[in-house]
């Protein structure tokens, strides 16, 4: 069984001349223990919630993966999309990509990443269970790493937080071969990763990993621990070719007519490519078959619970919002607005996510070690804690990278809702994984503040000045800079409302004035940019901002009218909400007048808004430390300059 999946890698790496055929044929042993004997899963219900969740990290091995899903019975995984490996439009793309067939949980490549969304999924598993009941929720997540995986940054911060949380039911499964594209490992590193993982509080062991029995006895063992294991499995890259087993040179290149040929005499393979003996086919089947009792067994443990809970935690899976939320929104709004609320963004987001806790109980929120600064946690919020999962509150620690990963794992486990904070300087240190959110369309929420040299003192390391800009320019990502409270609120909603694509609000450390006072019916920020104040007569010139820079443009409206110009001010908290709103809502917002923006931050990516007549007033080059008074005047973002810029282009 394990040499079908091992001739099918390399058959198709073949034929589409490229991908990486050692990894799937080296760890074709542990993957055909895993699913014969001990994986969940069901290929005539995919998406079945209690299923075990299985996450190839490694993914550059995902012909592994792709001939699982295949001979295991998926029906979309057909033979013929394992003929198209890595052409354009099969399901069978050259890392796997969640939502190009079912059985893929996540998308991986970005080696250490699957590692960082099972931690997530291993703790949603277990905040579920403490909500809902063993019965409803009760399963295990499975992952193959590689040694690449354990070499990246990111799978410190992962195994850390597992082992800190004791997530038994995280089982990872260590294809430990030697072998990366460079040459033997050895070149770049000696690690013990057993000892590595043992010092995080994991259960580790190596064993062979071609011997089935070793295999199977080592995962009932780390199924009966009380703390997340490693197996370290020695395997041989490539296993059955004859020459480039064990080297370098089967990591990521087709094996060749000659060597395939050799593979397969060695594993004793007569039938042609793509054919599989029909017995061996057989057995594959009855491997995917034995899910369907277990699955119907859960559905009707789910089917006993009373029907509130059931309807709850169906809600939950379909990832559809809970009622009440108009209305919360709407009283939050008006509380602002009857407050004056003179409040830091933060301090509104805040305040916006007391009143959530209670009508949405999905949400999962946390910090990495920011949170009173990010004011991320609800009053009624209880700590995720290690033995009691019922809390909502994740204590990420100082750990970015593995906290977006993780994130993106509770939101592909599905249940929850993440969102999670740190200052925005630091999302570079959450990137990677802020683009598989985007990349996999997940409802993340980044909650990000000190978002500019508003921040003060603590100078320009914490300073973001190309953060925006950067995070602007990935594709399908909804970054929100609200200007005052109201705003806050309402790019909350809109967040909260996108259920299939990360959202990120870029929040004030520093106190802004409450813009938004008159009475709205609608949710003005989901246009992505308004007339926040129209010029009292025809338009001579249009100011645009975001955040906290929009009360500076306010100012200078202001100091504009005093000399008798005609100046309008709009509020963009999300380009990509305005760039989809029609032709003629965008001209009427940006009208015909010369146009200057303001935004503590570089210009990059502003052009598109200014027009050919148009100036910038923002940062040129990073910040400084000192207050927030004197920053403000030292860089030149101040209602006088923007006032200045204005008339000059009159
Ligand atoms: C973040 C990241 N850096 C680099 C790569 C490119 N890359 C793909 S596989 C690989 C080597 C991985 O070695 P290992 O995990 O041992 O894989 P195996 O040899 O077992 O196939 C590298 C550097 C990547 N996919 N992701």
């Amino acid at each position: 069984m394990a040499d079908a999946l091992r001739v099918l890698a390399m058959d198709a790496v073949e034929q589409a001349k490229s991908g990486h055929p050692g990894m799937p044929m080296g760890m074709a042993d542990i993957a055909t223990v895993l699913f014969t004997q001990f994986l969940r899963f069901d290929p005539l219900a995919p998406d079945w919630p209690d299923r075990d969740r299985f996450v190839v990290s490694n993914g550059h091995g995902c012909m592994l993966l792709y001939g699982l899903l295949h001979l295991t019975g998926y029906p979309d995984m057909t033979l013929d999309e394992l003929k198209r490996f890595r052409q354009l439009g099969s399901r069978t793309a050259g890392h796997p990509e969640r939502g190009h067939a079912s059985g893929i949980e996540v998308t991986t490549g970005p080696l250490g990443q699957g590692l960082g969304n099972s931690v997530g999924m291993a703790l949603a598993e277990r905040m579920l269970a403490a909500e809902f009941g063993e019965e409803a929720v009760d399963h295990r997540t499975y992952v193959f790493t590689g040694d690449g995986c354990l070499m990246e940054g990111i799978s410190h911060e992962a195994a850390s937080l597992a082992g800190h949380l004791g997530l038994s039911k995280l089982l990872v499964l260590y294809g430990d071969n030697s072998i990366s594209i460079d040459g033997p490992t050895e070149l770049a590193f000696s690690d013990d990763p057993l000892l590595r993982f043992r010092g995080y509080g994991w259960a580790a062991e190596r064993i062979d990993g071609h011997d089935h029995q070793a295999i199977a006895d080592a995962i009932r063992r780390a199924r009966k621990s009380d703390r997340p294991s490693l197996i370290a499995c020695r395997t041989t890259i490539a296993f059955g070719a004859p020459t480039k087993a064990g080297t370098a040179a089967a990591h990521g290149a087709p094996l060749g007519a000659a060597e395939i040929a050799g593979a397969r005499e060695r594993l004793g393979w007569s039938d042609p490519p793509f054919v599989i003996p029909e017995d061996l086919r057989a057995e594959w089947r009855a491997a995917g078959a034995r899910g369907e009792g277990v699955r119907r067994a859960w559905e009707a443990r789910l089917q006993s619970l009373p029907a509130e809970r059931r309807a709850e935690f169906l809600r939950r899976h379909r990832n559809q919002l809970p009622p009440g939320l108009d209305e919360a929104f709407a009283k939050l709004c008006g509380d602002f607005r009857r407050a004056n609320a003179r409040i830091a963004t933060r301090q509104a987001s805040g305040t916006v996510l007391d009143t959530l806790a209670g009508v949405v109980p999905e949400l999962a929120g946390g910090s990495a070690d920011l949170t009173p600064s990010n004011n991320t946690k609800a009053k009624d919020q209880k700590d995720v804690r290690p033995g009691d999962f019922s809390g909502r509150y994740i204590r990420y620690g100082v750990r970015e990278h593995g906290m977006a990963a993780a994130m993106n794992g509770i939101a592909a486990h599905r249940g929850l809702i993440p969102y999670g904070g740190t200052f925005l300087t630091f999302s570079d240190y959450a990137r990677p994984a802020i683009r598989l959110s985007a990349f996999m369309g997940l409802g993340v929420i980044y909650v990000m503040t000190h978002d500019s040299i508003g921040l003060g003192e603590d100078g320009p390391t914490h300073q973001p000045v190309e953060h925006l800009a950067a995070l602007r320019a990935m594709p399908g990502l909804y970054v929100y800079r609200p200007a005052d409270a109201v705003e806050t609120a309402e790019c909350w909603a809109l967040a909260l409302q996108r259920r299939d694509a990360p959202s990120l609000l870029a929040l004030t450390r520093q106190t802004l004035p409450l813009l938004r006072q008159g009475a709205a019916s609608e949710n003005l920020s989901a246009h992505g940019a308004y007339v926040l104040a129209e010029a009292n007569g025809p338009r001579q010139i249009t100011l645009l901002a975001t955040g906290s820079e929009v009360s500076i443009a306010a100012a200078a409206q202001n100091a504009l009218a005093r000399d008798g110009t005609r100046a309008a001010v709009v509020s963009m908290p999300c380009w990509e909400l305005f760039e989809k709103q029609s032709k003629e809502y965008r001209g009427g917002v940006l009208g015909s007048a010369p146009r200057v923006a303001v935004e503590a931050a570089v210009q990059f990516g502003w052009e598109r808004w200014l027009g050919p007549r148009g100036a910038f007033i923002g940062m040129t080059g990073f910040g400084a430390s000192a207050p927030v008074e004197a920053l403000y005047p030292h860089f030149g973002i101040t209602p006088e300059r923007v006032a200045e810029a204005a008339r000059s282009l009159l």
